[in-house]
């Protein structure tokens, strides 16, 4: 067993057990001229987490801890794609023609993972049409299959995409492990709540910690 320095308190884990989820790092959220800009925000926040992300990538293929990617979009008939989330006070983004292709539509460039934690061979990609990666994906099964009980978890955005899976996985039964500097927010003030209502009341739905305490545990 490694042990994680961890808040509220420290997690024991087997890496054998465990998968590092790496949520969205896609160019639509991080990158000018994607999902996240049209909706009005600074991608420029979101990069931060990319270097930290890429870090912890690095030290989990080393160490041959189980990854998996994820991708929020839609086919390109956006047949998966609940009007509810197309339409936003009159304005649709997403399928929109954008300067990196359709905006979320899968197979254009914007949808893709930045080149900096690109998938290699033996990591999943898991492709859904949700904030939360459990909904409408095979992400349990693939789990499942392995054996995994713990999740570090890396990503965008910490409130939205991030906390849903944590939300997610933690009524599946996994233990989650935020790293802090490995997710990110267009908004500052919800990146320190977004952490903080994890690890309240106990760890009432994970645990955070950071990247470099991560590397060590696994070192
Ligand atoms: N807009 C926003 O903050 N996030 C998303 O739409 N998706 C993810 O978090 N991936």
């Amino acid at each position: 067993m490694a042990m994680l320095k961890a808040e509220p308190f420290d997690l024991a884990f087997d890496p054998a057990t465990t998968a590092l989820v790496i949520i969205d790092m896609q160019r639509d959220f991080v990158l000018p001229g994607g999902f996240g800009e049209a909706l009005g925000n600074d991608t420029s926040l979101l990069l931060s987490a990319v270097e930290p992300t890429r870090r912890v990538l690095e030290a989990a293929r080393e160490k041959g801890i189980f990854v998996v990617h994820t991708r929020e979009g839609h086919r390109p008939d956006l047949s998966d794609a609940p009007p509810a989330k197309l339409h936003r006070g009159g304005k649709t983004f997403i399928g929109e023609q954008g300067p990196m292709g359709r905006i979320l539509v899968r197979g254009e460039q914007g949808h893709d993972i930045v080149n900096q934690l690109y998938p290699i061979e033996g990591e999943p990609i898991i492709d859904k049409p949700g904030k939360g990666s459990f909904y409408a994906t095979d992400l349990d099964l693939i789990l499942t299959q392995r054996g995994i009980k713990t999740l570090i978890v890396c990503g965008v955005t910490l409130e939205v995409c991030v906390h849903t899976t944590v939300r997610e996985a933690n009524d599946r039964g996994y233990e989650s492990a935020v790293l802090s500097d490995c997710v990110a927010s267009y908004f500052p003030e919800f990146q320190r709540v977004g952490l903080e209502m994890i690890k309240a009341q106990g760890g009432i739905f994970g645990w955070v910690s950071d990247s470099q305490s991560f590397i060590d545990a696994i070192s």
